[in-house]
């Protein structure tokens, strides 16, 4: 039977076919290989045996949090508790950029926040790149209205830092999924790990992606191909004067011709020079 992993526990495995779960370990050959069975894949497997005895080609796949052949990453961040990051808020795009996947951003808690002007400068900012963007809270239902008409027949992700209220979203588009929810503890200054593993949970012919929080990420690229995957960048960055510009100081820059338009924020600008300063040269340059 075919079906795909929707969780998993060291060498134990659920997966779903036709709206059953059923508890597999994979067969011999690919146990060795274990590791590369992701939540997400696609297996043919064995209901008599209880076995995953083919993994299917993935269409992609993310190494945080580790998942296959994903449609959709939400990245979700709080407005407040944890306070909004847009540095981190770029980081994760560029992450989803760099994996060739498409993301949506939503910005939980907005009941915290007395004014949203900060909130919403910043949505629009997103969505000038073409990115969308939900405001929700989990006091009002109605906020979440929206969000869930994006689920239908897609496996989509969550993803964000522990705390920020993934789960409790998941809860707000299905209360049946009761998906255990963390204090966030302002001594702390983070959220509890209350989800410890990837999950997918069946809605709407698709799947809704649980996933545990992380808030350090290591983008792994080299500082040349930063502008590529930056968010708004890559449909610019081959303008430059120089085809190995940094879009720092260079002449005839087109990206900084873009920002000193305002056509690119600025802000985002800033972020894209700290993350460049945090990775290295692909070649040692001639100094
Ligand atoms: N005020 C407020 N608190 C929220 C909201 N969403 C989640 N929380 C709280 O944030 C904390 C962390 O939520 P949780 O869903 O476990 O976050 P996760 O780690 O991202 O899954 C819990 O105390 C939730 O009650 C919201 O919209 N408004
Ligand atoms: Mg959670
Ligand atoms: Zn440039």
């Amino acid at each position: 039977m075919k079906g795909i992993i929707i969780a998993a526990t060291g060498n134990k495995y659920v997966v779903y076919s036709k709206g059953i779960t059923y508890n597999v370990f994979p067969k011999g050959i690919l146990k060795y290989k274990n590791k590369n069975l992701y939540v997400g894949d696609e297996v043919e497997f064995n209901d008599d045996t209880f076995t995953i005895d083919v993994q299917y080609d993935r269409r992609n796949e993310l190494i945080r949090p580790r998942s296959a052949n994903i449609d959709q990453v939400f990245v979700v961040m709080s407005v407040l508790e944890p306070e909004l990051s847009p540095e981190l808020l770029y980081k994760f795009l560029t992450y989803v950029n760099m994996n060739g996947l498409v993301a949506k951003v939503v910005f939980t808690k907005i009941d915290l926040l007395k004014s949203l002007d900060q909130v919403n400068e910043l949505k629009e900012e997103l969505e000038k790149l073409g990115i969308e963007v939900f405001l929700v809270s989990k006091k009002d239902p109605e906020s979440v209205k929206k969000l869930k008409e994006e689920f239908k027949d897609k496996i989509s992700i969550f993803m964000g830092q522990t705390g920020v209220g993934k789960s409790s979203l998941i809860n707000e588009i299905d209360p049946a999924f009761e998906r255990k929810i963390g204090d966030y503890s302002l001594t702390l200054g983070r959220g509890k790990h209350q989800t410890k593993e990837v999950i997918l949970l069946p809605y709407e012919g698709g799947f809704l992606g649980d996933t545990p929080g992380f808030s350090s990420l290591d983008l792994g690229v080299y500082k040349e191909d930063l502008a590529q995957f930056f968010p708004g960048y890559n449909a610019y960055y081959t303008e430059c004067f120089y085809s190995n510009c940094l879009h720092q100081n260079e002449k005839n820059c087109m990206i900084k011709a873009k920002i000193e338009s305002g056509e690119l924020s600025s802000l985002g600008y800033k972020i894209y020079l700290k993350l460049l300063n945090e990775l290295p040269y692909r070649k040692e340059r001639y100094k």
